[in-house]
């Protein structure tokens, strides 16, 4: 069957019949008054939300919908017949949008819910109604109203509690096919699965929920690759997700953790709302050899985003059960703790930053104890040439003794290994005190 999910039509109500003009005219009776019927009112155009219905595939085929004109009125006081209305069933969860503007008019999400789409025309007042004592053959009587018709756009959004989100092949369908009676076609190819599929879960305790599986989704979808994120507007209404990750995917660049990030960029690009809801993640297909060996570091990587893993094979059923109660915990009571891991991630990402920290701070340490080494000898420095500028200032000025020269000569001698230019200049100026 195919499944349509978007299609624009055209609806037209029914006009309202017109009044009729008309006068009694019998034997014996002269000037029997006016007896002009009144119009009947013409069909409006509803929809009524049809929870057996899944497409709107009938509405591709046939786009043009009008109801019925309400019948005329007649002499010797007949009312025209008012038309049934258009009853044009949808399938629960569609939305009715005007074409133009997009404006959205009804969201049919419950069954049995109705939008009157087009109103009918009213019928209009035959003669009859308008004679007074005054005015006793009136010859006029009233026109029906036209009916409204619309361009409109019906979107089905599929009611679901549960998304099924993955890229192709994560074994999405196979999930749906082993915890409802859904038999959606699985293959080991991707895009086996090209419309959505709706399953229903009988859970415990009379609890029951709708699963939806939707075509796999793979980088670029929201750039229209692959199929396209169209698909996503079925998950829309989901409280929440289960996001299959395929352990058992290999090579060409595909990596369980950068499956995860890339189908959330996804998810956050077609709309930030769905991005948050609830994520049950799932890696799959934990009965393979390789896939299980990979589910450690998949659960560490994980772990460090604060996220929670639920490791399935939906192939041999392991897991599934555990799943399935987190999932409706989630869907029934709202709480997602259990979604979230329980924080050892914090002590293992301080203690890499420890480790850093630890290798970094006794080299800062260093650095610190070596810093004022050199301030040390910087101050030495200057203590050591303030006496000898001093002296030779006070050489200069009044030629002083020898003692003095000395022990400029002494600075500088000392300075001269460290600081070779302060020594030569005591020494120059120690020469120039002795030749003064
Ligand atoms: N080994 C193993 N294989 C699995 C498991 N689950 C699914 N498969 C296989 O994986 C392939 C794809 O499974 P599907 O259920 O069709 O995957 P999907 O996610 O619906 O794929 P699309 O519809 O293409 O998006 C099939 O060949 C399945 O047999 C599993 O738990 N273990
Ligand atoms: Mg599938």
């Amino acid at each position: 069957m195919k499944f349509v999910d978007e299609v624009r039509i055209f609806v037209k109500a029914g006009d309202g019949g017109h009044g009729a003009v008309a006068f009694r005219r019998e034997k014996f009776i002269e000037r029997g008054g006016p007896s002009g019927g009144d119009g009947g009112n013409g069909g409006s155009v509803i929809f009524v939300a049809d929870p057996q219905l899944t497409t709107l595939l009938d509405f591709r085929y046939q786009q043009h919908h009008r109801a019925k004109n309400g019948e005329n009125g007649m002499g010797s006081d007949c009312n025209g017949r008012a038309s049934d209305d258009l009853i044009l069933k949808v399938p629960s969860g569609t939305l009715i949008r005007e074409a133009d503007s997009g404006e959205l008019l009804a969201d049919l999400s419950e069954p049995g819910q109705q939008y009157v789409a087009a109103q009918g025309g009213r019928g209009g007042l035959g003669n009859m109604n308008f004679a007074t004592s005054t005015r006793q053959t009136p010859r006029f009587a009233q026109e029906g109203t036209k009916g409204e018709e619309r361009t409109l756009i019906l979107e089905l959004k599929l009611l679901a509690d549960v998304g099924l989100l993955g890229f192709p092949n994560a074994g999405k369908s196979t999930l749906i096919s082993r915890v409802s009676r859904a038999r959606p076609k699985i293959a080991d190819y991707p895009f086996t699965t090209l419309v959505p599929n709706l399953g229903m879960i009988q859970y415990k305790d009379n609890l029951s929920f709708v699963m939806a599986d939707i075509p796999g989704l793979i980088e670029g979808a929201s750039e229209g690759v692959g199929l396209g994120h169209q698909f996503l507007r079925h998950v829309e209404r989901c409280k929440v997700l289960i996001h299959l990750i395929d352990l058992g995917a290999e090579g060409e660049g595909r990596d369980p953790v950068k499956d995860y990030d890339i189908l959330n960029r996804e998810l956050e690009k077609y709309s930030a709302e769905l991005s948050k809801k609830p994520q049950v993640v799932a890696p799959n297909k934990v009965d393979i050899t390789e896939a299980r060996e990979r589910l450690e570091k998949f659960t560490a990587a994980m772990r460090k985003r604060g996220v929670a893993v639920f490791p399935v094979s939906t192939a041999t059923g392991e897991g599934l059960q555990a799943l399935l109660d987190v999932t409706a915990e989630v869907l029934f009571t709202g709480r997602t703790g259990k979604l979230q891991v329980e924080r050892p991630e914090k002590p293992a990402k301080k203690a890499p930053a420890k480790k850093v920290s630890a290798a970094k701070q006794p080299a800062k340490k260093a650095a610190v104890k070596k810093a004022p080494a050199k301030k040390a000898a910087a101050k030495k420095a200057p203590a050591k040439k303030a006496p000898a500028k001093k002296a030779l200032a006070k050489k200069g000025a009044a030629k002083k003794a020898p003692a003095k020269k000395a022990a400029a000569k002494k600075a500088a001698a000392k300075k001269a290994p460290a600081r070779g230019k302060t020594g030569a200049r005591a020494k120059t100026v120690a020469k120039a005190g002795r030749r003064s």
